[in-house]
């Protein structure tokens, strides 16, 4: 495990990643509520942010867009990624190599894992390859821990976020995303599981304000440290008050109504 105070990803122990992997994973349907969301520029423009602490995003949009924002912004580049065309068992084709994201000036790599799908195993292996050389590289690892597939009924049922926290840890990962499992209890329960690596939460389909804010000031209170948010940021017509209000809650340790006041 990498030292995370170390990395720039991090603030005072907290994390708000903002993602913009949507175009390769959902595809076009994503922008459809602000359609100037299809520029990657708007998106980085919403990251420099100071409350983001990094923008995860695939290689082309690196290639094409980072340069530009390489002195405001932190650099997460996924390694992985699938389309939403893909109709078999989960997978997620290895895209990029941690020694070129290094060379795009990342700062952190990320990695979707489909613990419980057909094609796990595979998925293990190629993630051990990632997260070894971005050891080499000082760079953080982020996995996306989403278990998927085969006969999961439910992918957000406590126990099914629990084991995917602790696989994070078991793995290698400095950092864990996954979706909120439904209580205050459960994700302390998930955070607990991660051991001394971190937890982050999800954003999930965008909601109202004051539900989205509530359910990150109750992810936070039970151990979270902090978000990975791509719609719920991105897809609203002013991201940049929400994020004045995630700042309050993750770094500030506001609550939901306080942030909401202010
Ligand atoms: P959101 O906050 O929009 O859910 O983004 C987080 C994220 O993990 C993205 O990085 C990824 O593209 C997407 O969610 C995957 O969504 P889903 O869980 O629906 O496959």
């Amino acid at each position: 495990m990498l030292p995370l105070s170390d990395s720039p990803i991090v603030r005072d122990g907290k994390v708000l990643i903002l993602a913009y992997d949507h175009g390769l994973e959902h595809g076009p349907v994503d922008f459809e509520p602000v359609p100037e969301t299809m520029d990657p520029e708007r998106v980085f423009e919403v990251a420099t942010h100071d409350a983001v602490t990094a923008v995860a995003v695939q290689k082309g949009i690196a290639e094409a867009y980072y340069p530009s924002y390489e002195d405001d912004v932190n650099l997460l580049l996924k390694t992985n990624g699938t389309s939403n065309l893909w109709m078999g068992e989960h997978d997620s084709a290895v895209n990029c190599s941690p020694e070129y994201a290094a060379d795009l000036g990342a700062d952190a790599v990320g990695f979707t894992l489909y613990g419980g799908s057909n094609h796990e195993v595979e998925m293990a292996e190629e993630f051990r390859e990632v997260q070894e050389a971005a050891r080499e590289e000082d760079m953080a690892v982020v996995m996306w821990s989403y278990p998927r597939g085969q006969g999961l009924k439910n992918d957000t049922k406590p126990d099914v976020i629990s084991y995917a926290t602790r696989l994070g840890l078991e793995l290698g990962a400095d950092i864990t995303k996954v979706k909120y499992p439904g209580s205050p209890e459960a994700m302390e329960h998930a955070c607990a599981m991660a051991g001394k690596s971190k937890v982050v939460m999800s954003g999930g389909s965008k909601a109202s304000d004051r539900e989205f804010l509530e359910t990150v000031e109750s992810a936070i209170s039970a151990g979270a440290s902090g978000l990975a948010v791509g719609r719920n940021v991105f897809q609203r017509e002013n991201p940049t008050a929400l994020l004045d209000a995630l700042e309050e809650v993750i770094f500030e340790g506001a609550s939901a109504d306080e942030a909401l006041a202010s």
